[in-house]
C-alpha cells in the first residue's frame, strides 16, 4: 500500500471534486481519497510521498486515438485540404513507415509518458508498433486496422487482418488489450465490415472507426462525387462509394466499447444514430484543423460523450495531450473558459477510459491507480480556475503512476 499527497487533487469524478491538500491511498487500485489530515490520522504508520508546493495530482491522461506508425512525419505531408493530405500519404507512406523504427516509436512513447499520457488507443495499420507498445509501461488498447474497399481483395485483406489480430492477442495482458479499428466508411467494404464487427461482438473487443472527417468524404459517400471520385477511379477503378454513412453506422449494433473519430461532417441524424449506438466521439481538434480547416461542433453532440485524441504525427505536430488540450481550449473559444477546461480534463480521462472499456480515468475507490503529478508555476487562489491553469501551464509531469507503480 502507498500514499501520495498533493496541494490539489483533481479527481475528475461525477461531482468534479477537487481536494485542497488531498491524499490518495492506493495499491494497483485506488483505495481511499481524502484530505491529507484525515489520511494521516487513519494511516499513521505508512510513509506518505508528500509532493511540493503548488503540486497537482490527477488521473493519467488517455489519448484515445493515435497512429504511432506515422511517427516519423514532420515536414513531409501536405496540410490544409484532405485530398492533398491523402495524396501526400499515398506518395510518402512507405518512406514514412520505414523511418518510424521501433526505436523512434519507443522514444515517442517515452515522451508521451513525460507529457502525462498513461493510456493510449493505438490505431495500428501494420503492427510495426506492437513491440514498442508492449514494452512501454503506458497501457495500450491496440486497434488492429481493417482496410480495403475492393471486392476481389477482401479475402486476402481479411486474412491479413486476422493474422495481425491473432498475433496481437498473444501479447494480451492487463496493459495491452487487442481491439479492432475500422478505417472508414469509404475504405472498408461492407463484407469486410460485417465480418470484422462479428468478430468484435463474439470476442467482446473494442471498436474504433474514422467517420466523416472531411467535406471530400461527405461528397463521395452521399453523392459519389468530388475529389474522392478522381482518387477512387485512378487508384481503385471504383466509381461509387461502398456504403452510405447511415448504412455504415447501422452495422455497429451491439458493440460494447465503440468510438467514432472526427465526425466533423456528421449530420444530426448520424449523431442521433451514434448516440443510440451508445458510442463515443474521439475529438482530434489539431488534426481537423490541419487536414480540413474544420472543427467539430461540440454543441451538436448533446449527450454523446467525447474523448481527446492527438491522432498521429501524420496530422499533428505533437503527441502531448497537454498540447492537444491547449489547442482544444483555444479552438473552442465560444465556450466558458472554466467550465470548458473542466470538461476537457474529463474528456481526456474518464471519457477516454469509458470509450476504451477500461476502469480508469478517475481518482475514486476501486479505479485503477493511474495518476500523474506536476507542479504549477505559482499559487492558485480560486479553485474554480485550477483546471484552466493546469491546461495552460503544464508541459511535463513530475511523477507517473500506472497500475500503482511509479514508472
Ligand atoms: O486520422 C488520420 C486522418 N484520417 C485517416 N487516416 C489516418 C490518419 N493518420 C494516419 N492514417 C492512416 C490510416 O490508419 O492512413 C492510412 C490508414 O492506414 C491510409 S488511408 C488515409
Ligand atoms: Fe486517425
Amino acid at each position: 500500500m502507498k500514499i501520495i499527497s498533493a496541494n490539489w487533487v483533481i479527481t475528475c469524478d461525477e461531482n468534479n471534486r477537487i481536494i485542497k491538500n488531498g491524499a490518495v491511498v492506493f495499491d494497483d487500485k485506488i483505495i481511499e481519497v481524502d484530505s491529507l489530515l484525515e489520511i494521516e490520522k487513519k494511516y499513521p504508520n505508512i510513509e506518505i510521498n508528500k509532493l511540493d508546493k503548488n503540486s497537482v495530482l490527477m488521473p493519467g491522461l488517455i489519448n484515445s486515438h493515435v497512429h504511432l506508425e506515422f511517427s516519423s512525419n514532420t515536414t513531409t505531408l501536405k496540410y490544409g485540404n484532405f485530398y492533398s493530405w491523402l495524396n501526400s500519404v499515398i506518395k510518402h507512406r512507405e518512406e514514412l513507415i520505414n523511418k518510424a523504427t521501433k526505436e523512434l516509436i519507443s522514444t515517442k512513447l517515452s515522451r508521451m509518458k513525460k507529457t502525462g499520457t498513461t493510456t493510449i488507443g493505438a490505431i495500428s495499420s501494420y503492427s510495426f508498433d506492437i513491440e514498442p507498445c508492449v514494452k512501454s509501461p503506458i497501457n495500450t488498447v491496440f486497434f488492429c486496422e481493417v482496410i480495403g474497399s475492393k471486392a476481389d481483395m477482401i479475402d486476402t485483406l481479411f486474412a491479413d487482418f486476422k493474422n495481425r489480430l491473432n498475433n496481437a492477442k498473444k501479447y494480451a495482458s492487463k496493459s495491452f488489450i487487442p481491439a479492432i479499428a475500422i478505417h472508414s466508411p469509404y475504405s472498408v467494404h461492407p463484407f469486410l465490415l460485417r465480418e470484422s464487427l462479428n468478430l468484435a461482438r463474439n470476442e467482446n473487443l473494442a471498436v474504433s472507426a474514422h467517420f466523416l472527417e472531411s467535406k471530400e468524404e461527405f461528397d463521395w459517400l452521399h453523392k459519389d462525387e468530388g475529389s474522392f471520385l478522381e482518387f477512387f477511379k485512378n487508384f481503385l477503378n471504383q466509381e461509387k462509394a461502398v456504403s452510405k454513412p447511415m448504412e455504415f453506422l447501422n452495422q455497429f449494433t451491439n458493440i460494447k466499447n465503440l468510438s467514432f473519430t472526427h465526425c466533423v461532417e456528421a449530420s444530426e441524424r448520424d449523431l442521433e444514430k451514434i448516440k443510440n449506438l451508445g458510442a463515443n466521439i474521439n475529438h482530434c481538434v489539431t488534426s481537423n484543423r490541419l487536414l480540413n480547416n474544420s472543427k467539430l461542433d461540440l454543441s451538436k453532440l448533446k449527450d454523446i460523450p467525447f474523448t481527446i485524441g492527438t491522432d498521429g504525427l501524420s496530422s499533428n505536430n505533437s503527441l502531448s495531450m497537454f498540447d492537444e488540450l491547449r489547442n482544444a481550449l483555444m479552438a473552442h473559444y465560444d465556450k466558458n473558459i472554466n467550465d470548458f477546461s473542466r470538461m476537457l480534463l474529463k474528456a481526456a480521462t474518464i471519457n477516454g477510459s469509458r470509450a476504451l472499456g477500461l476502469n480508469k480515468g478517475v481518482i475514486e475507490n476501486e479505479f485503477d491507480a493511474d495518476m500523474i503529478s506536476f507542479t504549477l508555476p505559482d499559487e492558485v487562489e480560486d479553485i474554480e480556475d485550477l483546471p484552466m491553469y493546469v491546461i495552460l501551464h503544464t508541459k511535463f509531469v513530475d511523477n507517473t503512476i500506472i497500475g500503482g507503480e511509479y514508472v
